[in-house]
């Protein structure tokens, strides 16, 4: 690594360690449950990212411990995406669009491809056949209800499209089926899916392997729905400014980042299924007993560095790497899929607050205005676009809000849904459309699993669309005559009230 920054797995850990960001944990703690419980809570309460230095069942190297809350929020407001920051090599006070700015600045740019080089960390260690066993290791339990030890959630896939001109990197949930067999989602449309398709074309298993522990910008890129056919490899090397090192696989032909915790090789059967599931997943519940099948993937090499860390998604009600992550990103695509449609969209975020289902658009107004289009023309245009593109698969509401919105603040989008956006007249509705299963209204509702349930709600008020402006002033602190609030401001701490820059 020399003088250069190391953008490994272990240094994004040592990061937050000296930000007082870990909790490090060396008592011994029981994969089933408890190390989820304690990630879960943390998550909850936007407390510090346990690690797990003293997991029961390790074995003599090390292997492994685990990493809870990997990207998840902190308490703190100037510091509160610091752990996504962190995956990026951005100060921990970078703000979300400037996080989400950093993801998207490589859309424009020529890939920079990885580099292979020999040997890496992660071949300190191995183990291959009947010493792989994935019952005798410390997988973790992490929902009570879960159909099985969810080792994988945040981990990334490696698999490659048959011609080997596409190689893809991705997150999908995976839970131990047997010694050294997984079973794992693999649904439609995630690239995943798409590369399982054109092998099982070919009537051949996909050559796979699952990466534990990697450069955190490259995690960032697999849990963001970039364009089909576009290698995350590139797109993060031209996104940090240099090539990802990368060593080949024992057993097959496919590369890992050099310093990856644990890597499995091996493959996704395509004639093979198993029952997967059920997860306590990203909307907050579990559906006890509900299991489906999927394929089975198979190991046939385990290699890792020594003392490896797992990263664990301890996933469910805010916040957790589920939210922040994938709503997150698949905002920042939709905006940029919006404006390479042309559509006057400046902005654009997932609110925790809907549990990551909505997007909130900002709309330029001004253009909007001199456009003279109308409010039917611009949520079906803004709808047509977004819900016909895979970026907008897991969303299910687009509201469309004013300059005075800041999307990247929950209660204003909410203010602004609540007050402006009347129901049904301002809405337009989408059944033909792919739908998001995982979401309980979709898999376990009413109506169709996998199509309709999206809406485009209009936010944007009948001066918005005249004038570019509001024809209101909100109620609230700021508005208060500059002097008064001067006078008010001086005196708040003094008064017994709390301080005012937390
Ligand atoms: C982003 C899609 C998605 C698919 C499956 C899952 O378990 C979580 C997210």
């Amino acid at each position: 690594m020399s003088s250069e920054v190391d953008h490994s797995f272990r240094a994004f850990v040592e990061a937050l360690k000296s930000d007082d960001d870990l909790a490090e944990i060396n008592d011994e703690v029981d994969p089933y449950l408890e190390a989820a419980a304690i990630t879960r809570l943390a998550c909850e309460r936007d407390d510090k990212a346990p690690l797990f230095n003293n997991l029961k069942g390790m074995n003599g190297d090390g292997l492994f411990r685990i990493l809870g809350a990997p990207a998840s929020l902190r308490k703190g407001t100037k510091d509160r995406y610091g752990r996504l920051a962190r995956h990026l090599a951005l100060p921990p006070t970078a703000s979300m669009r400037e996080i989400l700015d950093k993801m998207l600045s490589a859309s424009s740019l020529d890939p920079i491809e990885p580099k292979v080089v020999e040997t890496g960390p992660v071949k300190e260690h191995s183990l291959q056949g009947d010493e792989i066993d994935l019952l005798s290791l410390p997988a973790p339990t992490i929902h009570e209800d879960d159909g099985g030890k969810y080792i994988q959630t945040y981990g990334m896939h490696v698999v490659q499209s048959p011609d080997g001109k596409w190689t893809n990197w991705s997150i999908a949930r995976a839970m131990v089926k047997d010694k050294n067999q997984l079973v794992g989602l693999v649904i439609e449309p995630q690239h995943i899916w798409q590369i399982h398709q054109m092998w099982k074309k070919q009537g051949k298993d996909v050559p796979w392997a699952l990466c534990f522990g990697v450069p955190p910008a490259a995690i960032m890129a697999s849990s963001m729905p970039i364009p089909d056919g576009v290698s995350e490899a590139g797109y993060v090397g031209a996104m940090t400014g240099r090539p990802l090192e990368l060593v080949k696989c024992d057993t097959n032909d496919l590369y890992v980042p050099a310093s990856s915790e644990i890597v499995f090789e091996g493959t996704i059967s395509t004639t093979e299924t198993a029952p997967e599931g059920p997860f306590g997943e990203m909307h907050g519940v579990i559906f006890p007993g509900d299991a489906h099948d999927q394929p089975v993937y198979n190991i046939d090499k385990i290699t890792y560095r020594s003392n490896p860390i797992l990263p664990m998604s301890s996933c469910g009600r805010l916040t957790d790497e589920t939210h922040t992550m994938i709503g997150a990103l698949a905002a920042a695509e939709i905006r940029k899929v919006c404006q390479q449609a042309g559509l006057p969209i400046t902005d654009a975020f997932s609110p925790f607050e809907s549990q990551v289902t909505w997007v909130a658009l900002k709309v330029d107004t001004k253009k909007v205005s001199e456009s003279k289009i109308s409010p039917e023309d611009l949520r079906k245009k803004v709808g047509d676009v977004v819900f016909n593109h895979k970026a907008g698969y897991t969303i299910h509401r687009l509201v469309l809000v004013g300059e005075d919105i800041d999307v990247y603040n929950g209660k204003d989008v909410m203010w602004a849904f609540s007050t402006r956006c009347r129901p049904n007249a301002d809405e337009t509705f989408y059944e033909d459309v792919r739908g998001f299963p995982l979401i309980p209204y979709m898999g376990h509702g009413t109506s169709s699993k996998t199509h309709g349930g999206k809406v485009v709600s209009d936010a944007l008020m009948p001066s918005e669309y005249a004038t570019g402006k509001p024809d209101w002033k909100p109620a609230d602190f700021n508005t208060f005559p500059d002097d008064v609030k001067s006078k008010v401001l001086a005196k708040w701490e003094s008064r017994g009230f709390s301080a005012l820059d937390n």
